[in-house]
């Protein structure tokens, strides 16, 4: 067929031998035992080559059974322009009008060919400022975050339209690569132990509710920004009078999210378990681990931990700002009114507190703890004065994390579960591993506290650090 006067390469003879052609697919007819695939490529590299010639052959695919297999959404043409449509019509070579047409696989109207396939002309996305933007994809294309440009997918045109700039405690700048409107700095609320609070206002308090309560959420923010809540399931460990978290909840961006202590390493995502990491949304929402902690984090900035067992954190972003409600309090920067409004002289209860943030209650799950230390005798405050004492001392293993404000309830929060479960060492260890992430994540450096006798149950999550610098002993 490729040298026959009168078959569909015929045209191109004057102007290419296909001589050589013949005898190199002849060649690999032998070698592979006449198979037709290779038939099929031989005829093909002369068909490529007279077209890269300039000169149009005739069919001779079907004739040969040689198809030619098209993506998704294209068919097969043996005419087709040289210069199909593509997303990037300005980066057309500029001779395509002259050029011959070409053997190929066509897109069908409504798509363009993009890096071999064919794609939705409305996926293709937008050119500005001599960058490409996703459909959809928002910038602002002033230095003050004031003109906010939006790259429409059905017509590849970029709408740009005038606005307020960043929203109160947001800065306009550069972060991670991109630029845009950022939250000034983060507040950190947390639940630790049996549980005791740190409001985002960094009001500490305890509260010893088993049921599941609204941790944090977002209530009446500006309307740019998303809804988000934050909710923990506590639940009874051992002893009648503390409870401790089971569960994490994080609703945001439609999806549902729940670490749980139960499902070790796992998320579940809309009630289906997940091994980590986990994504969702295209990046906005991601789950991972990093050390023993779960971390949950949004695209707003938002994000939420917890180690399967007692500590969970939710650091929210301060373009929330006051507009937050839930046992991390309203994030006002006041922490006097965190836990609701004082009357006259009267103490506030966390108990009432609680109750206000009640969201569900499972069997057996109480709010109205007694949240007092029952047999406080001074016994025990010795006895607690020793165990707790690994906080206290100046020149000890957590030295430096005095320069962390979170560090300044630590003491308290180690007696506080020393008396309520005495004779036990979890509480201890537990607050120590809790104390140790707190430090850590303000970059301060806390030495190996764990010994053959203190806490040895975790040796295997040491700090990093081989495990012989742990023989450090506690005194
Ligand atoms: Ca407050």
């Amino acid at each position: 067929m490729l040298t026959l006067p009168s078959g569909p390469f015929a045209d191109c003879h004057q102007f290419l031998d296909p001589k050589p052609f013949l005898e190199e697919c002849v060649y690999d007819m032998c070698v592979t035992g006449g198979e037709r695939l290779t038939l099929c490529r031989g005829l093909n590299a002369y068909a490529q080559a007279c077209v890269d010639l300039g000169i149009s052959v005739r069919e001779w695919r079907s004739r040969t059974n040689c198809p030619l297999t098209c993506p998704a959404n294209s068919h097969y043409e043996l005419c087709s322009p040289a210069c199909p449509p593509s997303c990037n019509s300005e980066a057309r070579p500029t001779n395509c009008s002259s050029r011959p047409c070409v053997e190929g696989c066509v897109c069908l109207p409504g798509f363009v060919a993009s890096r071999g396939l064919c794609m939705p002309v409305s996926s293709c996305g937008c050119i500005f400022q001599d960058r490409l933007l996703a459909p959809g994809q928002e910038v602002y294309a002033d230095e003050k975050c004031h003109l906010r440009c939006t790259c429409d997918g059905a017509t590849q045109k970029v709408i740009c339209r005038n606005t307020t700039g960043c929203l109160p405690k947001e800065h306009c700048g550069v972060q991670n690569g991109s630029f845009g409107c950022f939250p000034e700095y983060f507040r950190i609320c947390r639940a630790s132990g049996d549980p005791h609070y740190m409001s985002l206002d960094e009001r500490i308090f305890n509260f010893m509710g088993t049921c599941t309560y609204l941790f944090t959420a977002s209530c009446g923010q500006h309307p740019s920004l998303p809804d988000f809540k934050v909710f923990i399931e506590n639940e009874r460990r051992g002893s009648q009078s503390v409870s401790f978290v089971r569960s994490v909840k994080l609703e945001a961006l439609g999806i549902k999210l729940e670490v749980r202590r139960e499902y070790q390493g796992k998320v579940l995502v809309d009630g289906i378990l997940h091994y980590l990491p986990f994504q969702a949304l295209g990046g906005k929402l991601v789950v991972f681990r990093q050390g023993k902690y779960a971390i949950l984090r949004t695209n707003f900035s938002l994000s939420v931990s917890y180690n399967w067992d007692t500590h969970v954190t939710a650091k929210v972003p301060s373009n929330y700002f006051n507009s937050v409600c839930g046992l991390c309090g309203n994030f006002n920067g006041d922490p006097r009114d965190d836990l609701g409004k004082q009357i006259r002289a009267e103490a506030i209860d966390p108990r009432d507190f609680g109750k206000k943030w009640l969201v569900s209650s499972h069997l057996g799950c109480r709010t109205d703890e007694q949240h007092l230390c029952p047999d406080f005798n001074k016994g025990l405050v010795s006895n607690i004065t020793q165990n707790c004492r690994i906080f206290t001392n100046i020149s000890g293993h957590f030295k430096h994390c005095w320069r962390v404000p979170a560090y300044n309830s630590a003491y308290i929060e180690c007696a506080y579960d020393c008396c309520r479960m005495p004779g036990q060492t979890k509480p201890l260890c537990d607050t120590l591993a809790t104390y140790t992430a707190i430090c850590q994540s303000s970059g301060v450096i806390v030495y190996p506290w764990r010994t053959e006798t203190l806490c040895r149950e975790y040796q295997e999550y040491q700090l990093g650090i081989e495990s012989n610098a742990c023989s450090l002993a506690y005194k």
